[in-house]
């Protein structure tokens, strides 16, 4: 038989300059099945040897031997080279320094009229006074009839209503909780409503159509003026953390008698006068009264019986003057440049 002629130096170039040139396991896999695999060409050499005579065999076969064992070690070398080299990727792709100082996680914070709602509810609740809560969608008769204000009193012009078309109203104040409570309790109580209202109002530098309001009511046997007059000045106290100056003047409310607005020094200007104060110098931030007998009435309790007092204060003019805000608009703008300032 004629033996092809074999030059195993011209193959070992040949697989070496491959090996060398692998960039990763899968081509160097590929090299060695193609020289040493069960077709490779290095095996089909030293599958040949047998039918060569005996005195090239056993020169051909060492040289081939040789040659088989020194491509293995290539092979293994290579392989071992390009691991490093794909492990040494992965660390550098995933490295972690573990003394380096971790991220913080951006947490969300509340929003300023929630910090000061839950600073107003944990200030009278230390003074006795318990939560309650109503509905946002309200009747005619809770929102003003029960509160003496019937349908054709003009009063009702004081509160500018959106109508829905359920029949029901959005609640222009806090005041009908007053009612729901006192329908289904029994004095004596204090309580505070906190809860959002709506008004059909423009606005301005103190003025919103959605606002946030905080009602009060303490009903007992004999409740005064100078009790109210004392809650709100410790309120104030508390809520601002010094003395505050506040006056009360009297105004007109249907569901209260006497009937008073409660303004604060206008922190902005320090009672000079500015365009949130509108030049008044103090900042009106609530109504109050004694509570009308009428409403004692419509809410199935007797009139001589008790006695109380109401307020409402609009939570977002107090959170202007705790934090010398000078537009009530900032709180619902949604402008993060203001809301991360709390
Ligand atoms: C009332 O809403 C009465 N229900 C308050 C009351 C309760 C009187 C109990 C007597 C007894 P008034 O409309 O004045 O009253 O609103 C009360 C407070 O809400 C105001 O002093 C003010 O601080 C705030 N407020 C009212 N309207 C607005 C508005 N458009 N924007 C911002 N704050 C407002």
């Amino acid at each position: 038989m004629k033996m092809p002629k074999i030059n195993l130096r011209v193959l070992k170039n040949q697989t070496q300059k491959e090996i060398e040139k692998a960039e990763n396991l899968k081509e160097l896999d590929e090299i060695f099945k193609k020289y040493l695999g069960k077709r490779g060409e290095l095996t089909q050499v030293l599958r040949l040897l047998e039918k060569l005579p005996k005195t090239k065999r056993v020169k051909i076969g060492r040289e081939a031997n040789e040659l088989k064992n020194f491509l293995r070690t290539a092979f293994d070398q290579k392989a071992q080279e390009l691991k490093e080299k794909a492990q040494k990727k992965i660390e550098e792709k995933e490295w972690i320094d573990i003394t380096a100082p971790g991220k913080k996680p951006v947490l969300g914070h509340l929003h300023p009229l929630t910090l000061v709602k839950r600073e107003v509810e944990e200030i009278f609740g230390s003074m006795g006074f318990s939560v309650v809560e109503g509905p946002e969608m309200e009747t005619e008769w809770y929102n003003f009839d029960a509160l003496n204000i019937p349908q054709d009193h003009p009063a009702r012009d004081l509160w500018d209503t959106f109508y829905l078309k359920n029949g029901l109203i959005l609640r222009t104040h806090t005041s009908p909780v007053q009612v729901r409570y006192m329908e289904r309790n029994n004095p004596p109580f204090r309580i505070i409503v906190p809860g959002n209202v709506f008004r059909h109002e423009a606005t301005d530098p103190s003025h919103e159509f959605q606002l946030y309001q905080v009602e009060g009511l303490m009903v007992d046997k004999d409740v005064s003026v100078a009790n109210f007059k004392a809650v709100v000045g410790e309120f104030f106290r508390k809520f601002f953390k010094k003395e505050v100056k506040f006056r009360l003047r009297p105004d007109f409310f249907p569901f209260t008698e006497p009937s008073f607005d409660i303004g604060i020094s206008c922190v902005m200007c320090d009672g000079k006068g500015c365009s949130v104060c509108k030049e008044e110098g103090f900042l009106e931030v609530a109504g109050a009264g004694m509570v009308h007998p009428n409403v004692f009435k419509n809410s199935k309790l007797i009139p001589k019986d008790w006695q109380g007092w109401a307020f409402g204060f609009g939570l977002e003019r107090l959170a202007m003057l705790k934090y010398k805000i000078n537009d009530i608009r900032l709180f619902r703008s949604g402008d993060l440049r203001f809301l991360n300032q709390f």
